[in-house]
């Protein structure tokens, strides 16, 4: 009978004859935090030569998923991973690995230091760090490529992707791919070592297939692909070391990795790996929430055929509802389209889109919604279209269906007002395209039920978006702050920079497009609508108006991309500034009386993100945000705010509260009623706390 000995909490060992299994059982994931990495060097020092063989295995989910992400910048704690995992390597007793679940980063590195590697049928294993900011810092980059190869291991370490077992068997980062239990597993193939029907060997023994021009052009690629990103680079550069002995490997692997350890986009890329948890670890998203078993969507165009494929693809039957068939029919083009789509980029195979299509069912009729547990309306944005739509939906809905809409910026206690069940209305706002946009967020109504506002956040997790508790004002969290801070861009063209310097600006601080291609991309005539109906509801009377040009542009109907004219022309393939829209920045110029300055990118860059700042600030102040950290997963999931400065207000901490308060005091000295100092920055400069603290207070 196997007897067990308990070495700490999360390490035990499990004897049966001349097998020594042990289990590593250290919730939720199996990090190896110290206790893992003492409780495993105690573990093999306990065994000593009892054993013929020794497998470790994990409890729970999964095996080891990496490091414990929460020691990050904190200080270290010995034994390091590399030194665990180098003793096990040199243990003269064979050790072998069974992995279930998923096996990344230091998870991978552990198994690749054993001796063989079993893979539980399902399995994965990757190297993730590159995700966050680092590379493998435990031998990866040395091991993996003595296992499978250079190529495997430069594309396994670069994307961070995770690899099924088959896979990794046919590549030889694993051994064996066998099915069942992990423990009976472990036991069953450690007797086979035994039996000499499972063979063994160090890694360390085995030379790389090592080729200089391997790395020489992928390192040219990486540079070239993300020009902003460090830890790419160093990844090449520690594989590159995988030629020479591995305990020199290792060395130059370790500096690399302190390298990224210490860059502030380790510590952004880490923020954004928690905060996407963060945001729906909060007590509005838990409790009983209602089914979501059938949901409507009224409206075809591109929101609401956008958001039935994101409904579809999670399995969710959806009835689409439209006013006409032409309507109807362009909508269920439309939804074809994003779920062929899905299929030509690998998300989604031929089967699952057939069936999600299966499960659409489109109607002109309203009243086919009557069983529907959600009704998502995503129709033009008028209010009274959509009051009217509501009033409908109060009689037409069966009691307890959730009634969202996906407004962007519109009063949801308006629409509220229109139903009988205010209790039952929320606000889901998708970002376009919405099957590909994976931002969600979730507006609050002054009567939202608990349970309906929880469903939000059920919804979310299913369409496997990230959900963000939003408050009601104009434009919620993200569109508030973006209608703030877009208007710096308008007016530094009007005093001075060209549209492109400001792209180019912006795009070399790391946006995946500079604010004047995403107006082309968008359309022009979207913001021109918004401009006009600020002016009608008499929004902003007295602030400096910046729309001039964006409106002369608009008003010749140079849309941008979909009229292949805007602020750039798009007809010759990349798009060119359109020598017409300098005419008319010179015109309003003149007008105006400005005379052109002259601004550096970084003036450009720091108006920019000082205006975004202020205005993020001002939500978390006003409570529309519950968190800083809200926002900054608002703007990484919806803006293409680039992941590695972590957020808007994670990129303010880097500033500080005392500097942000000086740049706004300084640039209001120009336009008062636009520069203003957030009260809480000047509390926050004041008392010296940060956004990060804040989030702590949650
Ligand atoms: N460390 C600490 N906590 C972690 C963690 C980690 N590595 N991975 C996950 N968690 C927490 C997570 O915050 C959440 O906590 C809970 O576990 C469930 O996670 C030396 C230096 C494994 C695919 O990058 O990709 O090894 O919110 O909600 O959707 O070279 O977690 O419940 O409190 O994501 O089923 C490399 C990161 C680290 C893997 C599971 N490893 N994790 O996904 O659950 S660096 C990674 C994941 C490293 C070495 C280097 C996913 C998952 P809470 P979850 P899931």
């Amino acid at each position: 009978m196997a007897e067990t000995t308990s070495i700490n909490d999360v390490i035990s060992i499990g004897q049966e004859g001349d097998v020594a299994l042990i289990c590593i059982d250290n919730p939720p994931v199996n990090a190896t935090g110290q206790a893992v990495r003492q409780g495993l060097l105690d573990a093999m020092a306990q065994i000593g030569t009892s054993a013929k063989v020794i497998a470790i295995y994990c409890a729970g989910r999964t095996f080891v998923a990496g490091a414990d992400i929460k020691e990050f910048g904190k200080t270290p704690l010995p034994p390091s991973l590399p030194d665990v995992l180098n003793q096990i390597e040199d243990s003269e007793i064979p050790v072998i690995s069974v992995i279930h679940g998923t096996a990344l980063g230091g998870g991978l590195e552990l198994a690749l230091a054993t001796h063989a590697r079993v893979a539980i049928e399902g399995a994965k294993i990757g190297l993730p760090e590159v995700l966050l900011g680092l590379l493998p810092g435990a031998g990866g980059t040395q091991r993996l490529p003595r296992l499978s190869g250079l190529p495997f291991s430069l594309d396994v370490i670069l994307s961070g992707r995770q690899v099924p077992a088959k896979e990794a068997l046919e590549k030889g980062a694993v051994d064996r791919v066998m099915s069942g239990e992990p423990r009976d597993v472990a036991l069953a193939a450690a007797q086979d070592v035994l039996a000499g029907k499972l063979s063994t060997r160090k890694t360390k023994n085995l030379t790389a297939d090592y080729d200089a021009k391997v790395i020489e052009e992928t390192l040219a690629g990486v540079k070239k692909k993300n020009p902003h990103l460090i830890s790419p680079v160093k990844c090449v550069e520690a594989v590159a070391a995988c030629n020479k002995p591995l305990e020199e490997g290792l060395k130059v692997e370790r500096q690399c990795f302190i390298d990224c350890m210490q860059t502030p986009q380790r510590a952004g890329l880490i923020h954004a790996f928690f905060g996407e948890r963060a945001v729906s670890n909060i007590p509005e998203a838990k409790g009983d929430t209602r089914p979501l078993d059938k949901i409507g969507v009224i409206g075809g165009g591109t929101m609401g055929s956008g958001i039935t494929t994101s409904c579809l693809m999670a399995g969710i039957p959806v009835r689409l509802i439209e006013v006409a068939q032409e309507g109807l029919d362009r909508g269920v083009a439309t939804i074809t389209k994003n779920l062929d789509g899905a299929v030509s980029r690998g998300k989604m195979s031929a089967e699952k889109r057939d069936a999600a299509l299966a499960m659409l069912e489109p109607s002109l009729a309203m009243e086919d919604l009557a069983d529907v547990d959600l009704v998502i309306e995503a129709v033009f944005e008028k209010m009274e279209i959509k009051k009217e739509i509501f009033g409908k939906l109060d009689t037409i809905c069966k009691k307890g269906a959730i009634l969202a809409s996906n407004t962007s910026y519109l009063d949801v206690n308006k629409i509220a007002e229109m139903t009988s069940r205010p209790e039952d209305v929320l606000g889901l706002h998708f970002f376009s395209p919405a099957h590909v946009m994976r931002l969600l967020e979730i507006v609050q109504g002054a009567k939202t039920a608990p349970d309906v506002l929880a469903t939000g956040f059920a919804l979310a997790k299913r369409l496997k978006k990230v959900g963000v508790l939003a408050q009601v004002c104009d434009g919620f969290i993200g569109n508030r702050i973006l209608g703030h801070y877009s208007k710096v861009n308008a007016f530094l063209v009007l005093d001075g920079a060209s549209p492109q310097q400001v792209d180019d600006a912006l795009e070399r601080f790391g946006l995946a497009m500079g604010p004047h291609k995403v107006g082309d991309l968008a359309g022009l005539d979207i913001g021109y609508m918004n401009r006009q109906r600020m002016k009608e509801e008499g929004l902003d009377p007295n602030a400096r108006y910046g729309g001039d040009v964006a409106d002369r542009i608009a008003e010749k109907g140079w849309y941008g991309r979909k009229t292949g004219k805007g602020y750039y022309l798009y007809d010759a393939g990349r798009p060119v500034p359109n020598p017409e829209v300098e005419t008319i920045i010179d015109e309003v110029r003149a007008e105006k009386g400005i005379t052109p300055q002259s601004f550096t990118d970084e003036e450009i860059v720091d108006r920019y993100m000082t205006a975004m700042i202020s205005e993020a600030a001002r939500v978390v102040e006003d409570g529309t945000a519950k968190r800083p950290v809200d926002v900054d997963m608002v703007f990484l999931f919806g803006y293409g705010f680039p992941r590695f400065r972590g957020g808007p207000l994670h990129y303010a901490d880097t500033i500080g509260a005392e500097e942000l308060v000086r740049r706004i005091e300084a640039y209001a000295k120009e336009d008062p009623n636009y520069w203003q100092v957030p009260e809480l920055l000047r509390k926050m400069a004041a008392d010296g706390t940060t956004f990060a603290d804040l989030n702590k207070e949650g």
